[in-house]
């Protein structure tokens, strides 16, 4: 019938419906959690839109410049970085944020900010490199209940806490479609933007990693500056030593949000070892392991620094680098079995 063509299909459950839902299974739940999630998605699509526009900033204007209505146009990730500050300052929810974009942590500071009971850590948008050549890219998210007493400012020791402590970890990645993933203790679950509405629709439900996948994911012109336990577990990933049944197939974006994306679903392992270049690793434990390392575990996968387990690591500084192994488990297992050798 004509009629149902124009009906919503209410079967679908969209990001706040979902989060309620969930909320109403704890009686003492006060819905912060909730406002907190829906203001990390709204921010998440005003991004979606500058990102698809980002292919027109040569008609528009360079960022940088001042575009042909007059207005400032901001790089990417600075826009990205603004609206998640914008809208977590002006939520109630959370008490202070840390970002990949700024050096310090900022603590909000208000009355109802700091009677909030979460701070927030984002890398607003990451992979910027891929922007200009129309490839994904991502925003992470890592959500921690503050350990300073509420109805005072945030300090440092809210944001330097171990990732086994995060409440909520997620990602949206700008891809082919837009999808907004989050992870609590109770599970993972996807939700893809439906751009008719608006709204984040419940599509991915409970994600689980698959224990085993055929792609591994490293930057292979780093090759020669890795350990040389990881060289050989690539080689065996070629199939030299046909790990697994092998060889295995080889994908790497360059966008962690992408990579990693794919490797949950599908199964698959991602490596950012450390090189002779970075001794340290590349990638931002607060801002990009975390979030990822938290969001595996709860979808049955490992991640590791090559050395211990990311979510175990006591975090000395905001900007902290690391190495990040992270994937399906029967492949991190395969992988330890390599780093383990002298
Ligand atoms: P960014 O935060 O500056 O965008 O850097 C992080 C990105 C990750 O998304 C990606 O996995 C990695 O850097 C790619 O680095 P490389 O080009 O060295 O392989
Ligand atoms: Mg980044």
């Amino acid at each position: 019938m004509l009629t149902t063509i124009y009906m919503i299909n209410r079967k679908i459950q969209t990001l706040d419906e979902f989060t309620i839902q969930q909320m109403r299974d704890f009686p003492h739940a006060t819905g912060e959690l909730a406002s907190l999630l829906r203001d990390i998605g709204l921010a998440s699509k005003r991004v979606n839109v500058e990102v698809n526009k980002a292919g027109l900033v040569d008609i528009l204007g360079d960022a940088g410049t001042t575009n042909v209505q007059g207005e400032d146009v901001k790089k990417l990730d600075v826009f990205a970085n603004n609206q998640l500050m914008g809208v977590l300052r002006h939520g109630i929810s959370c008490a202070g944020i840390g970002s990949e974009e700024l050096d310090d942590f900022i603590a909000f500071d208000d009355p109802a900010s700091n009677n909030s009971k979460y701070v927030c850590l984002f890398d607003p948008l990451d992979g910027s490199g891929n922007i200009d050549v129309n490839v994904s890219i991502g925003t992470i998210f890592s959500i921690f209940r503050r350990v300073t007493p509420k109805g005072t400012p945030v300090t440092k020791e809210d944001f330097l806490q171990p990732g086994i402590q995060q409440v909520a970890a997620g990602y949206v990645v700008y891809g082919s479609s837009t999808m907004l993933v989050y992870a609590t203790r109770r599970g993972v679950n996807g939700f893809t933007l439906d751009p008719s509405i608006g709204e984040f629709s419940l599509s991915h439900p409970n994600i689980q990693c698959p224990e085993y996948g055929r792609i591994y994911s490293i930057n292979y012109g780093n090759m020669l500056q890795y350990p040389k336990q990881v060289q050989d577990y690539v080689d065996a990933c070629e199939g030299k030593d046909r790990l697994n049944g092998g060889p295995y197939t080889q994908r790497y974006i360059g966008s962690m949000v992408a990579d990693l994306h794919r490797n949950l679903i599908k199964g698959g392992i991602f490596m950012y070892p450390t090189t002779k270049d970075k001794p340290k690793g590349k990638l931002r434990l607060l801002y990009e392991c975390n979030p990822f390392a938290f969001i595996i575990e709860v979808a049955g996968g490992k991640a590791t620094n090559g050395k211990e387990r990311i979510l175990d690591i006591q975090p000395t500084e905001l900007h902290q680098r690391s190495a990040l192994y992270a994937g399906s488990k029967g492949m991190m297992e395969e992988l330890e079995s390599y780093l383990n050798k002298v």
